[in-house]
């Protein structure tokens, strides 16, 4: 009797290990399939490379012509993330659960640093993003798809610190994110509104993001509650700053870091191309929003605080006044409907996707 217990005893426990060593082999194949979908689509954006000093124009959904360089066609390479897409739900995360609505390993209040090693040094601490700084949480299937858009020129210690804070925050969230750098070249005036235009739909061009963050470098949130998601309505984030002693300055500010979706920033025409050099471009896409009949929502000051970066401050464009009036007629066609830009490179860095845009007035005409 006992040597008959004794045997179906051995027998369970072998049956328990060989289905513990399968389980752990499916894994594993799992895993390895999402790197190499990683390093496939690392091999279509260098292809994708070779379309630099393109001219776009009108380019925000996402393009379904045809394009080619140097008589060779690219159609069938130009959707990179499709790919990935499709790969991803024949295999991937179908099998996961959806992430929860709240993450759970939030901490509140986080830390802030003001200082980072340089972006080279970054690259090399940062090490769990896909090609062009994107990321997917791993073991749950992400509720929004945000593309982080950061109009930039000229100030590579900022971004350093920026990515830094921003990638753990992000991955907290549990979202599936890329972050944008738009590089405004040559020597215009400052254009912060065309150069989120323009992140915008880059963005879309390599994926499909349903969000959009338009984000400041110079700040750092410091509440990893304020989820970095599209809401109902578009949603302003940094409505607490430590230099304005984390007070709203007034009810109708949408600059800073603010949060819109596909649909609302396709039907308010986007931002407006026409402010050069600082200041008004925020609001006049708050009466953009407004104009639509959506309102403008927000975090509780207590959680949607950010640090500012200290920057000298740029000369404000005498001109701002003047272009916001006649707003809600510019908007029909100012913004998305008459986007021209020039694309000199994107590089798909390990940190960010890094887009040099010429948009002076005769790269656009
Ligand atoms: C307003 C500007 C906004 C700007 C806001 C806060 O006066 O563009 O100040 O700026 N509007 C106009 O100039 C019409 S801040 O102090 O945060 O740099 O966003």
């Amino acid at each position: 009797m006992i040597e008959v217990c004794r045997s179906h005893f051995y027998k369970i426990i072998l049956g328990l290990v060989c289905a513990l060593t399968l389980w752990q082999l499916l894994v594993l194949q799992n895993v390895q399939e999402r790197v190499f979908i990683a390093n496939f689509q690392y091999n279509i954006s260098n292809i994708v490379n070779h379309f630099s000093s393109e001219k776009v124009s009108n380019s925000f959904s996402l393009p379904k012509e045809t394009r080619s360089a140097g008589g060779v066609n690219f159609s069938s390479f130009w959707e990179p993330s499709n790919l990935y897409l499709r790969n991803e739900t024949e295999f991937g995360n179908s099998s996961y659960d959806l992430c929860p609505e709240t993450p759970i390993n939030l901490d509140g209040h986080i830390t802030v640093l003001k200082t980072s090693p340089t972006l080279e040094e970054l690259e090399s601490h940062i090490t769990n993003l896909m090609p062009g700084g994107r990321f997917k949480p791993f073991h749950c299937k992400a509720r929004h798809k945000v593309a982080i858009v950061v109009p930039y020129r000229d100030r590579k210690q900022h971004l350093a610190v920026f990515l830094q804070h921003l990638h753990p925050f992000l991955q907290k969230q549990e979202l599936d994110y890329g972050i944008y750098v738009v590089e405004q070249i040559g020597k215009s005036l400052f254009n912060r509104a065309m150069l989120m235009n323009i992140g915008a739909a880059e963005a879309l061009r390599q994926y499909d993001y349903q969000c959009f963050i338009f984000h400041d470098v110079d700040l750092l949130p410091e509440d990893d509650r304020n989820i970095y998601s599209c809401p109902e309505m578009p949603r302003h984030m940094s409505v607490a700053v430590d230099v304005f002693d984390y007070k709203l300055p007034y009810q109708g500010l949408f600059g800073g870091v603010s949060a819109m979706n596909r649909s609302h920033f396709e039907k308010v025409n986007g931002f407006s191309n026409m402010f050069w050099g600082w200041g008004g471009e925020d609001d006049d896409m708050s009466n953009r929003i407004r104009y639509k009949k959506l309102l403008i929502s927000r975090y509780p000051a207590n959680i949607a605080r950010y640090v500012m970066l200290s920057h000298s401050k740029a000369k404000p464009n005498p001109s701002r006044f003047r272009v916001m009036k006649n707003g809600a007629k510019r908007a029909q066609v100012d913004g998305l409907k008459n986007l021209r830009y020039k694309r000199v490179k994107i590089q798909f860095m390990k940190l960010c996707t890094w887009i040099s845009v010429d948009i002076s007035p005769k790269e656009r005409s």
